[in-house]
Parts: C-alpha cells; sequence; structure tokens
C-alpha cells in the first residue's frame, strides 16, 4: 500500500551503500522504515493530478498516495450514501470519493484534511479515494479559499478542475446570461449559462438541496462552484461543468439603481419586422453617464449593437435585424441598456421586446 513513498528512499538507501561508508546508512534505513510505517509522504494536489502524457488519465491511477487540502464543501455534499467532496492545496483542486464505511465522522467546509487514497478517475474527473476512516487526518481550519475568479469568456477546463471558483463578476458588474431553462437529468439539473461567448454547463446536484426554481432562459447570475467534468469517452477533455455548492452559489443580478436613469419604448411592442415596423427607444440618465444598448436573444447571446458609449438623449431605433442585416426569428429579446458614470460605476436597466409576425 505504501510502496510508492519508499521508493525515492530506497533510492537514496541504495546510493548510499554505494558510497564510502556504511556507518552512516543505519540511520537513513531507520527513518525511511519509520516513514514508511508512519504513512505515505505527502504530495501536492497538481502531483496527484499529474498527467504528464496528456491523455486525459492521471499518470498515478491505481496508485495510493496522500494529499492535504481545505475543504470547500461538507463531505457528504455531492453524495447521497457516502463521501463526495472536493479538497484543495495552493496547486489544485480534486475530488475525494468514498464509501461511507471510510468516512471519518463530519467533514465541514473550510477544514483541512490530510487524506490517503487511491488516484482514480470517473468519466474525466480525478478523484482520490480512501477506503477507511484512518485514511482521514484532520489538520486544522482555514476556512474555505476564496474562490478563483473566472474571467471573461473563460471557461471550466482540466487546469480548474476541483477548485472553487465564481463566473461573473459582482465588483465589476459582470454577470453571466442564463441561456435555457434547466432540465432535469439523473439525480439533478443542467443548464448553461454565457460568460461572453462562452457557453459553461451548470450542474447542479440534488443532493445539494439548491432550488432552480427562479432559473430561467434570461436569468443574470454570479456563479459560484466547483469545477467539475463528466466525460465518458476518451480523450476525457469535453464535458467540463461548474458545480454549486448552496443556493447562495446562484446568486441572481441586482441592478444598481441611479437617478432619471431608464430607458423607454416609443413604440408598439411587439413589433413585426417583416411589415418594415421599426422599434424606437429613449434612453436618459445623469449627464456624466456613457450609455450602450444591446439586444440580446432568449440564450443570452448579444445579437444586435445598437450604441456604444453614447451621451444621454439619444432615440434608438431597431429593426429586428441582426448585426449582420439579418431579420431575427420571432420571439423574445431583450434590450439591455448599461451607463458608466465618470466614476467607472455600472447601472443596467432591461426591457422586454417580441419580434412578432404579421396577422392574415
Ligand atoms: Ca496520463
Ligand atoms: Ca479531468
Amino acid at each position: 500500500m505504501r510502496m510508492r513513498s519508499l521508493g525515492p528512499n530506497w533510492t537514496d538507501y541504495y546510493t548510499i551503500m554505494k558510497g564510502e561508508t556504511m556507518r552512516n546508512s543505519f540511520p537513513v534505513l531507520i527513518l525511511t522504515l519509520f516513514i514508511g510505517l508512519a504513512g505515505a509522504q505527502t504530495v501536492t494536489i497538481e502531483e496527484a493530478r499529474e498527467d504528464l502524457n496528456g491523455d486525459g488519465i492521471p499518470d498515478h491511477l491505481g496508485e495510493i498516495m496522500t494529499v492535504e487540502g481545505i475543504a470547500t464543501c461538507e463531505g457528504t455534499l455531492f453524495s447521497s450514501t457516502g463521501l463526495s467532496f472536493y479538497v484543495q492545496d495552493e496547486t489544485a483542486g480534486i475530488n475525494v470519493y468514498a464509501y461511507s464505511s471510510a468516512s471519518p465522522g463530519a467533514i465541514a467546509a473550510g477544514e483541512r484534511w490530510r487524506i490517503t487514497g487511491e488516484i482514480m478517475q470517473y468519466n474525466g474527473l480525478v478523484e482520490i479515494s480512501p477506503s477507511e476512516p484512518s485514511d482521514f487526518v484532520y489538520i486544522d481550519n482555514p476556512g474555505v479559499p476564496e474562490p478563483l475568479q473566472l474571467g471573461l469568456n473563460q471557461g471550466v477546463n482540466e487546469g480548474v478542475e476541483g477548485l472553487l471558483l465564481v463566473l461573473g463578476n459582482s465588483t465589476a458588474g459582470q454577470w453571466v446570461t442564463v441561456a435555457n431553462t434547466p432540465e432535469s437529468a439523473g439525480g439533478g439539473y443542467n443548464f448553461e449559462v454565457w460568460n461572453g461567448h462562452t457557453a459553461v454547463a451548470i450542474r447542479v446536484n440534488e443532493t445539494t438541496g439548491i432550488s432552480i426554481s427562479n432559473i430561467s432562459a434570461g436569468t443574470r447570475l454570479f456563479v459560484t462552484g466547483i469545477g467539475g467534468q463528466y466525460d465518458s469517452e476518451p480523450p476525457y477533455d469535453s464535458g467540463y461543468q461548474l458545480l454549486p455548492r448552496y443556493q447562495s452559489d446562484l446568486q441572481i443580478y441586482q441592478p444598481a439603481i441611479s437617478d432619471g436613469f431608464h430607458l423607454t419604448l416609443l413604440t408598439d411592442n411587439p413589433f413585426a419586422p417583416s411589415l418594415g415596423e421599426i422599434l424606437n427607444m429613449e434612453y436618459g440618465g445623469p449627464s456624466d453617464m456613457r450609455f450602450t444598448v444591446t439586444v440580446f436573444d432568449r440564450s443570452g447571446r448579444d445579437v444586435r449593437h445598437l450604441a456604444d458609449s453614447r451621451p444621454a438623449g439619444d432615440v434608438v431605433q431597431w429593426n429586428g435585424k441582426n448585426d449582420s442585416g439579418e431579420i431575427l426569428p420571432i420571439g423574445p429579446y431583450v434590450v439591455l441598456l448599461e451607463g458608466v458614470d465618470a466614476d467607472g460605476k455600472r447601472y443596467t436597466t432591461t426591457e422586454t421586446v417580441v419580434v412578432a409576425a404579421p396577422l392574415n
């Protein structure tokens, strides 16, 4: 079980045996045996996950290794029968998966544990799998680390699998947009969000107790969660997901309000572009503000840019076409007004408009 940890030490021993004195080798040998009995040598999580040949399978698959990491959720959060949670150190994160018989008792978010287990892989997700309670050693409770901020257009990938992440930047007022109504699938719900031009899969596991009743296409969110993967086929380089832990990980964007900041429709809504009808809108707000007007489709994709960093008091017109001049399909669209004031603070408001077909 602990052979891997003995490996380098036996090499040292052999090197010493070839050297000048036997006498010096005895303390080394005793120390080596002691380390062997005490437990495997701790490696970084990045080392445990290592995939140097790039085949999507951890190179240490099947080996027993020991890592130390901080739990980013409760030990049972992602399992209905045993343990499934995530730990991370400064280098990487990893899933910890074990039967309930291996549980050392309650594991709380923010606790640091030393964990020994077999390196495994399940549908692309790298796991460390302890087999008995003594494979868990409590160290201390430094608290849950700050989530790693994913940038605009950035998705989940192998490099951040197992880490606590956040999509959308609430400080910058930069949200992600829900692309579709959540669908029930295998003990949970799946939906996608647009992070800029990148679609990111969100997987809500039923065991978390998170309600998705207020999530639908067009909802603007900040999403915190753990980088996961579900990919049943080699080379295990797709199927990345973000796994929210708690209801508060799905934070609905609440726009700030500013005096006089407004977007007003001046013509009839719905309107029929195929009859030549045009939607007129007026916007305004504080004089130091610059305004941007963008039309989004129901999946949250920006389809038409009507104004970019313009002063207040303009009227904009939309003819129902996208940026390429094509008439868009009938259905609802969201017109987003963004205002940025002299301090760089961002304000937004929206109007839902409907592109209609003429009645026969
Ligand atoms: Ca490999
Ligand atoms: Ca993976």
